[in-house]
């Protein structure tokens, strides 16, 4: 069947409607969005670079951009402690890059070469940093959110005061896995933010089109799950959203549903033309754009245009090393494939 255009304002008009914004006084210093306009930055041209390399065939196999959704990792990050669990799914370049990842890891594991953060093993699609927090990186859809659960159980029987944050798509909250994690979760009162970052498409399928309930959030009420939508093109809603969910979290009272609706700018993948969706839709949603928010939040701050471009530099100077480590890194030595496997050294059947 032949795609028509079918926006995703047949359900939702852009990414405001009926979704929070921040308080009307910003609580924020010159600093933290001096902190979000370089994280979101990073993550932008990093992944502008990735998607070039991509098309030189240096990254091969899946490419799943995050670009235009940046504010919500951005925002959800600062808004959490050192300790707190992420987890997420295929679209996991972003994330890594805004914990602290090395950003040549990051890019050496898109590479495949064995100084990626997952050892070249997993590619773009299985980013995973223990150190950093940061649990994957999940291919099949809607997979991580029982996982997530499970990360949040750990923290509960620990009894630590850590929370997981588990973000998924749109598409994925349609899967029975998300339903029975939500169920359990709640049950249980596990410390757990369930994240859905609804960018309007699963695929190409718009949300409207995979079923009747498209305000997201409302997904929660049915394990009465405390739940509600923020416009997640600001990375100041983002932000209070999960500053909220935190202390519930933290508090016992379990977790919480936030719907971020953002949108992607690129394809579902590197093979996406898009066709999908309309010129206008797009560029409706690039006037909202979170890294310009920021910007302009700063130049109102007597930020000055040269402080920026160096800013600008700098983030540009990383990409340029991040790639040349990839660069020089080498391919995972052929020997070595059953490396990695398993965690438990003489499991039976590790060598083949
Ligand atoms: C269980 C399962 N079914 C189908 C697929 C194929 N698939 C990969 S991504 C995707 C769309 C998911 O969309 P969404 O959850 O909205 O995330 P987004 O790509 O928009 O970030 C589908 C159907 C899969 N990987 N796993
Ligand atoms: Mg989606």
């Amino acid at each position: 069947m032949a795609a028509s255009k079918t926006t995703r304002s047949g359900s939702q008009t852009g990414a405001k409607k009926g979704a929070k914004k921040s308080p009307a006084k910003s609580a924020f210093t010159k600093e933290d969005y001096l902190t979000w306009y370089e994280q979101m930055l990073l993550m932008r041209k990093f992944e502008e670079k990735a998607g070039q390399l991509y098309g030189q065939q240096k990254i091969k196999g899946f490419c799943h951009l995050y670009i235009g959704q940046e504010a919500v990792a951005a925002g959800s990050v600062s808004a959490l402690k050192k300790g707190d669990k992420y987890i997420t799914a295929y679209r996991d370049h972003a994330h890594p890059l805004v914990l602290g990842s090395d950003p040549g890891k990051v890019m050496a594991e898109l590479y495949a070469k064995e100084t990626g953060l997952s050892k070249g093993r997993g590619g773009s699609m299985h980013m995973f940093d223990k150190e950093n927090h940061f649990y994957g990186g999940h291919g099949i859809v809607g997979g991580q959110v029982p996982l997530g659960a499970g990360i949040a159980f750990a923290e509960q029987y620990k009894g630590t005061d850590n929370l997981c944050i588990t973000y998924l798509g749109d598409g994925a909250a349609r899967q029975g896995a998300f339903h029975e994690a939500l169920n359990l979760a709640m049950t249980m009162k596990l410390p757990m933010i369930i994240a859905i970052e609804n960018n309007g498409y699963a695929m190409g399928t718009s949300v409207s089109r995979t079923s009747n309930v498209t305000d997201l959030s409302q997904l929660g009420k049915a394990y009465e799950m405390p739940s509600e939508s923020v416009d997640a093109m600001n990375v100041e809603n983002v932000h209070h959203a999960v500053v909220r969910a935190a202390e519930r979290a933290r508090k016992g009272d379990g977790p919480t549903l936030i719907e971020f609706r953002t949108y992607r700018y690129k394809g579902h993948s590197m093979s996406d033309p898009a066709k999908y969706r309309t010129k206008e839709e797009l560029a409706q949603y690039k006037k909202l754009d979170p890294i310009e928010q920021i910007r302009n939040i700063l130049i109102k701050k007597k930020v000055t245009e040269s402080q920026l471009n160096k800013i600008d530099e700098k983030v540009k100077g990383i990409v340029a090393d991040s790639v040349k480590y990839a660069e020089e890194s080498d391919f995972p030595k052929a020997e070595d494939a059953y490396e990695y496997v398993y965690v438990q050294e003489d499991y039976p059947f590790e060598k083949g």
